[in-house]
């Protein structure tokens, strides 16, 4: 059975994807990983183990490895696009630094690796529409550099010292456990809590911006189903497009109003969120993952807004 490190295990992702793969690979076998400033709560620390693990100390990194007899690394540390463009050295520091440190203790300890990229990785040049796996990377922010940094480095590892690193390219993602911390596609998951809500949403991306979008079920689906998948079959590794849905600010209202006729939504464009989105693309060519280890989203955008609005309810009754 595999033994599992989830660093950034407190994060929207991490949170999520450690109670997956504790669901899939045992309780016990799954340590979440976390920073003393990001305490973990509830089910998340009670369900498992758990430690300390801050991705910019190798030395923790090893002792945590060592100590829970780890095979395999999920690294979720990261600095979000819009955070990371007001401490691009920090961003730097946790996004490459740390995947350093990450890549040394896996090449010593025999570990796998998953370090996810991101739409992000593409920039102002990168064909647009339906972005083919393999086509030209000029991120223009932090977070573009960094994930373009993180595909590079995690297949120089592979490909020089046999480290088995794999990931795949992050839509944004849209959750309804922990929420989004400083993100460019952010709104995609404020907006049906305002509905919920019944407040009016005020949307800082502007009409007419397709970005890329995924259902966390989907995202956590696409990064377990890739490190299971038969290694002999893996083309590429870092990192693989994965694309479920792309819609614009309208589209999502739309969709939800389709159940909450009374929802009504207003335009005040956040301009440093409109130039990364302008600069991501809209769609993505998603076909060498659904070849090379099987990917296919089970959710879209009517299904994923169902969903949403039922479980919000609940959570904000
Ligand atoms: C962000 N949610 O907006 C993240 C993600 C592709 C988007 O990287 O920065």
């Amino acid at each position: 059975m595999k033994h599992i490190l989830v660093i950034g295990a407190s994060g929207q992702i991490g949170s999520e994807l450690t109670m997956k793969l504790r669901g899939c690979y045992g309780n016990e076998n799954v340590v979440a990983g976390y920073i003393p400033t990001a305490e973990l709560k509830g089910e998340l620390k009670e369900s498992g183990p758990s430690a300390v693990v801050d991705v910019t100390d190798v030395a923790g990194i090893a002792a945590a490895v060592k100590e829970h007899r780890v095979d395999t690394i999920y690294n979720l540390a990261a600095l979000l696009s819009v955070v990371a463009e007001s401490k691009p050295k920090l961003a730097w520091k946790i996004g490459i630094d740390g995947l350093w440190n990450v890549l040394e203790v896996a090449r010593q300890e025999g570990c796998a690796v998953f370090t996810p990229s991101s739409i992000g990785s593409f920039g102002p040049t990168t064909p647009h529409v339906k972005t083919p796996q393999d086509t030209i990377q000029r991120p223009c922010s932090m977070y573009g550099v960094t994930k373009v940094t993180t595909e590079l480095l995690s297949d120089y590892y592979y490909n020089k010292y046999g480290v088995d690193t794999r990931a795949v390219r992050f839509p944004g993602i849209i959750s309804n456990v922990t929420p989004p911390g400083g993100g460019t596609t952010d709104y995609a998951v404020d907006i049906y809590y305002s509905a919920v809500r019944g407040e009016k949403f005020v949307c800082p991306i502007a009409q007419g911006t397709y970005m890329d979008m995924m259902y966390m079920p989907d995202a956590l689906n696409a990064s377990i189903q890739l490190m299971e998948a038969d290694p002999a079959k893996l083309v590429h590794r870092n990192a693989f497009n994965i694309a479920s849905m792309s819609f614009e600010p309208d589209m999502i209202y739309q969709a939800i109003k389709r159940h909450l006729p009374s929802f009504e939504m207003s335009y005040d464009v956040d301009h440093l969120k409109q130039a990364i989105a302008d600069s991501w693309p809209d769609s993505l060519d998603d076909t060498r993952a659904r070849e090379e280890w099987g990917w296919k989203p089970e959710y879209d955008l009517e299904s994923m807004t169902t969903d949403m609005l039922e479980k919000l309810s609940v959570k904000l009754k």
